[in-house]
C-alpha cells in the first residue's frame, strides 16, 4: 500500500480563487490539492486532502492521523496566529507537520507576524505563493524518507 501524507487547510481557504486575488493570486484550493496530489505521487505518496473553516475539525483531522499517516503539509491560516489547541494537537501526534503560507506573513499586519502553529512545526514556508504547498511537500516527503533511512 502507498504511504499517505495529508494536506490540510483552515479557514476561508475554500474561498481561494476569488477572496483578496492580489494577496493570495487566481489559483483555487482544487488546484492547490491537485497541486499537492501530482507532486507526492510523483515520489510514490498518496495524499488526504481536507478543508475546514472550523478549528475543532481541524484538530479532530490531526488526530485521525496519528499512526495512520505519515506526515502533514498545513496551512492553517489565520488559526497560525491564534490557536494553542492547534499547536498542542500538532504536537499529539508525533508526525512532521510542514507550515505553508501563501503570502509572507512577515510582511503583512503585525497580528500575522507571529505563527504559534509553527512552534510545533518541523518548517515554514511563506510568500511563495501556490507554489509554496510543491516546495512543503517536498520538504515533508523529504523528511519522511531520511527518517526511514535513519532507521535502516
Ligand atoms: C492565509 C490566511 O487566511 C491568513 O489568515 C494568514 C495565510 C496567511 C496564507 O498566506 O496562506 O495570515
Amino acid at each position: 500500500m502507498k504511504r499517505k501524507i495529508l494536506l490540510l487547510n483552515g479557514p476561508n481557504i475554500n474561498m481561494l480563487g476569488t477572496r483578496e486575488r492580489e494577496v493570495y493570486g487566481s489559483s483555487t484550493l482544487k488546484d492547490v490539492e491537485e497541486l499537492v496530489v501530482q507532486t507526492a505521487e510523483g515520489k510514490g505518496f498518496a495524499v488526504e486532502c481536507y478543508q475546514s473553516n472550523d478549528e475543532g475539525k481541524l484538530i479532530d483531522r490531526i488526530h485521525a492521523a496519528f499512526q495512520k499517516l505519515e506526515g502533514i503539509v498545513f496551512n492553517p491560516a489565520a488559526y497560525s496566529h491564534t490557536s494553542i489547541a492547534i499547536h498542542d494537537a500538532i504536537k499529539s501526534v508525533h508526525l512532521p507537520v510542514v507550515e505553508v503560507h501563501i503570502s509572507n506573513i512577515f510582511a503583512r499586519e503585525n497580528f500575522r507576524h507571529e505563527s504559534i502553529t509553527a512552534r510545533a512545526c518541523i518548517g515554514q514556508i511563506t510568500g511563495m505563493g501556490v507554489y509554496g504547498y510543491k516546495l512543503a511537500t517536498l520538504a515533508l516527503i523529504n523528511k519522511i524518507e531520511r527518517e526511514e533511512d535513519a532507521i535502516d
